[in-house]
């Protein structure tokens, strides 16, 4: 493993993150995860939409994009379309994806193009201070749930399984090896992959949520996530298997369908050919 720092923006620095963030370990280990797959860095591009974590690309040393609130996936996926060649990777916080950016994952999801997608999920809006977002757990406390959150999350494996992506899988800022391993293995996915990060934000969330500092966080994460048990992702996904914590981590699905540059292609040519 070579060190990230050399694929690191040294003028970019200092970065924007709080102390404890977690985005610094989701940002080496997706680093690690290119370093290690051996993918051209001249044909990687990472694109993000706005957020905390969204900020990640602008340190990296690779052709990235930094786009809108939510739309990581539409810029990814008119870059993929334009040069197939390209591997191209979206880094996306909780909002970011699963609000505001939503419609655009399941259909992303439906189609199955090829983009490994890093949701890094913090529980939070963390750059607008602290709203709740499809993904904060019922009860936690947002500067817009001052009583505690009524919503029901989603859970990101579930959903992204339900419509269609071809590589699923989840870990944590604790959990490192998993969490770099499952990146490697969406980049080697000829299809839609989704890493879901669980993430710390000791600032909006921890702090707020009366869960301490950084390391109790991470304490919290070593406490309260359970690798998937083998052959169970079938059952977890039907909401069949019991696991008596908040998150289960592991790989929920490995298929394949068709990839949709693809199918694309196969278009162009029954047309005649590009012109
Ligand atoms: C169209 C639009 N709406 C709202 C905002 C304000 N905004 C900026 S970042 C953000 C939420 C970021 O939260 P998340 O995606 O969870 O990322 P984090 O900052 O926690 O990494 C919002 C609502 C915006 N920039 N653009």
């Amino acid at each position: 493993m070579s060190s990230s720092v050399n694929y690191l923006r040294a003028n970019k620095m200092p970065h924007i993150w709080c102390p404890g963030c977690g985005n610094g370990i989701v940002m080496s280990n997706i680093i690690r995860a290119i370093n290690d797959s051996g993918i051209d860095r001249e044909k990687t591009v990472i694109v993000s939409g706005i957020g905390c974590s969204s900020r990640a690309p602008g340190y990296m040393d690779f052709d990235t994009l930094h786009t809108a609130h939510g739309r990581a996936i539409p810029f990814a996926t008119g870059i993929k379309m334009a040069n197939p060649e390209l591997n191209v990777i979206v880094i996306t916080g909780d909002g970011d994806s699963s609000a505001i950016g939503g419609n655009h994952l399941i259909h992303g999801c439906r189609r199955n193009i090829d983009i490994t997608v890093v949701i890094v999920n913090n529980n939070i809006y963390g750059m607008t201070s602290g709203q709740y977002s499809p993904l904060t757990p019922t009860g936690a406390w947002a500067t817009t749930a001052q009583y505690g959150n009524i919503d029901r999350p989603f859970d990101i494996p579930r959903v992204v399984a339900a419509c269609g992506a071809t590589y699923v899988a989840r870990a944590s800022v604790f959990h490192v090896p998993q969490l770099k391993n499952y990146i490697q293995a969406g980049l080697a996915n000829k299809g839609f992959s989704i890493i879901e990060a669980i993430s710390i934000c000791p600032t909006y969330f921890g702090r707020k949520n009366g869960m301490g500092d950084a390391p109790e966080m991470l304490k919290w994460l070593k406490d309260n996530c359970k690798m998937l048990k083998p052959g169970d992702a079938g059952n977890y996904l039907a909401g069949t298997a019991e696991y008596d914590v908040p998150y289960v981590l592991g790989e929920f699905v490995k298929t394949t369908a068709p990839e949709y540059t693809e199918s694309y292609m196969k278009v162009i040519e029954k047309a005649g050919g590009a012109k």
